[in-house]
């Protein structure tokens, strides 16, 4: 990654940016976007058409060469369009070049943009300009980044969502309905003796509770429901020495990413990995065998394992099928006691005729999936008991599609206090300009979630945390 310079003060519009779009490494394409005014005639600087050109139209692709201004030779074989202002993401001049995927090849195309004055974008620089110039509102904004982000394809159908604005205007019809309101209550501000046919208040609270706190409720509880698919759950294999733990994590994965042996005490460390559970993100933690009496790396491990276990949303609790249930088993059962647990059987391949009842004898009310590791026999009931535990409860209607992240759903919550205050304030028959305040205090609180009272240091901190480039 190349490192951004000190940051300058505000954005403006005088000042071109260019960054490498594409990730760093090795690839079949890679692009330099530039956006700002100086776009075009820079672009005219470096860049050779095959055929001789009248002048760029916007939105079209020229093939030809960028060549090196002080040694006339080409630095690569290219594709580069123009886009003229305002139809661009930034809406702005907005220049790519579309060079071979090679990093120094893009270094060298930028480095020949600096010199020409452009300079190198901030993080998150040229949706923040697309956010500034009112081309997109903030939850747009940060859908870019949840989609950049996302590690399922429902996370990502979600961070759409965002970004075709189904946020945005549900806070927009609340944000009307207030403004509605807003403009009732000003009027009885403003004719206090006259008999304006103003709103009865029993008529104004139903107003208030169905056209505002409802549907923030709403919000809120789709913003919990949904925080599984934005943020993904933590789920950890426990067991003793031998059971199967990590030939489950490969099983899971479907490739041989943990060492698998016969011997007891081969895993001695923690293994992370990702995986898709039907939409949920799932980091899923292979660990170190528990047992009593551990040699010192395996005890390291174990205390490893012991440290995961606290950050875990849900333990498999992993036994061998084909021998008797022990006490360490039961040890274990009683350590993970306060975590969500799911007893997972393995090695049923081996068992003529399991019976999963002697489990549900053994420990009464446990959620029981059979599985083999080996022959992955249960591994899509096993998937199915994981989603079925962690969205237990949940009411998440996968049609939602609005799921404000932490940050609006803490604006949203505040919005609601003030809205539920101006609510107490009517029952209460508290003169209009005291509603009027509060009444304010609530648009305002909405107007952060959009972007328009956001304040700047909330605003450079959702956009440091994009990449240099998008
Ligand atoms: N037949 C059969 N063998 C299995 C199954 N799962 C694992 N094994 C075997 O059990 C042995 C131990 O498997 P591992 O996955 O290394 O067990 P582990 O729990 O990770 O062991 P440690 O890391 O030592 O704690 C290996 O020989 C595996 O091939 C299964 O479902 N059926
Ligand atoms: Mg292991």
């Amino acid at each position: 990654m190349i490192n951004s310079p000190p940051t300058s003060e505000t954005v403006s519009e005088e000042k071109t940016i260019a960054a490498i779009a594409t990730p760093p490494g090795a690839g079949g394409i890679g692009i330099i976007r530039m956006s700002g005014s100086l776009s075009l005639s820079v672009l005219k600087d470096l860049f050779k058409p095959r055929r001789q050109l009248s002048g760029f139209v916007s939105h079209h692709m020229y093939y030809g060469w960028v060549v090196n201004p002080h040694t006339r030779v080409p630095v690569d074989e290219v594709l580069a369009v123009y886009m003229k202002a305002p139809s661009t993401y930034t809406r702005e001049d907005v220049v790519e070049i579309h060079c071979h995927g090679s990093y120094l090849v893009l270094q060298e195309i930028l480095t020949l943009l600096l010199e020409k004055g452009v300079q190198l974008a901030e993080p998150g620089e040229f949706t923040k300009r697309a956010f500034l110039n009112g081309r997109i509102d903030l939850t747009q904004a940060e859908a870019v980044s949840e989609l950049l982000q996302a590690r399922t394809t429902e996370g990502a159908h979600l961070a759409m969502a965002h970004l075709q604005g189904r946020l945005a205007s549900a806070i927009g019809r609340i944000r009307d309905n207030l403004l509605n309101l807003r403009a009732i209550i000003e009027v009885a501000i403003d004719f206090p003796e006259e008999d304006v046919d103003i709103m009865q208040p029993q008529e104004m609270e139903k107003r208030v509770e169905d056209e505002m706190i409802a549907p923030l409720r709403q919000l809120i509880a789709t913003s919990d429901q949904g925080k599984i698919y934005r943020e993904g759950i933590s789920v950890v294999i426990l067991g003793r020495p031998n059971v199967g733990k990590s030939s489950l994590l490969n099983a899971l994965l479907k490739e041989e990413r943990a060492i698998v042996t016969s011997l007891p005490g081969t895993t001695r460390d923690t293994i992370e990995e990702y995986l898709d559970i039907k939409g949920v993100p799932v980091r899923i933690i292979d660990t170190a065998g528990i047992r009593e009496g551990a040699e010192n790396i395996e005890e390291i491990g174990i205390e490893r394992a012991r440290r995961k276990l606290e950050g875990a949303d849900l333990v498999l609790l992993l036994v061998d099928g084909s021998a008797p249930v022990d006490e360490e088993d039961r040890k274990l059962l009683d350590a993970v006691d306060n975590k969500s647990v799911l007893l997972v059987v393995n090695k049923i391949d081996l068992v003529e005729d399991f019976d999963v009842r002697n489990y549900n004898r053994t420990f009464p009310g446990l959620p029981v999936v059979p599985i083999s590791a080996k022959t992955y026999e249960g591994l899509p009931g096993l998937e199915q008991g994981i989603f079925d535990i962690v969205t237990r409860g949940s009411g998440w209607d996968p049609g939602h599609r609005c799921v404000p992240n932490v940050r609006q759903r803490a604006a949203l919550v505040r919005t609601l206090e003030a809205i539920d205050q101006m609510r107490q304030g009517l029952d209460a028959g508290l003169p209009p300009d005291l509603l009027a305040i509060d009444l304010q205090d609530g648009l305002d609180h909405l107007g952060e979630i959009v972007g328009e009272t956001t304040t700047e240091d909330i605003l450079a901190e959702i956009f440091a945390q994009f990449c240099i480039g998008k």
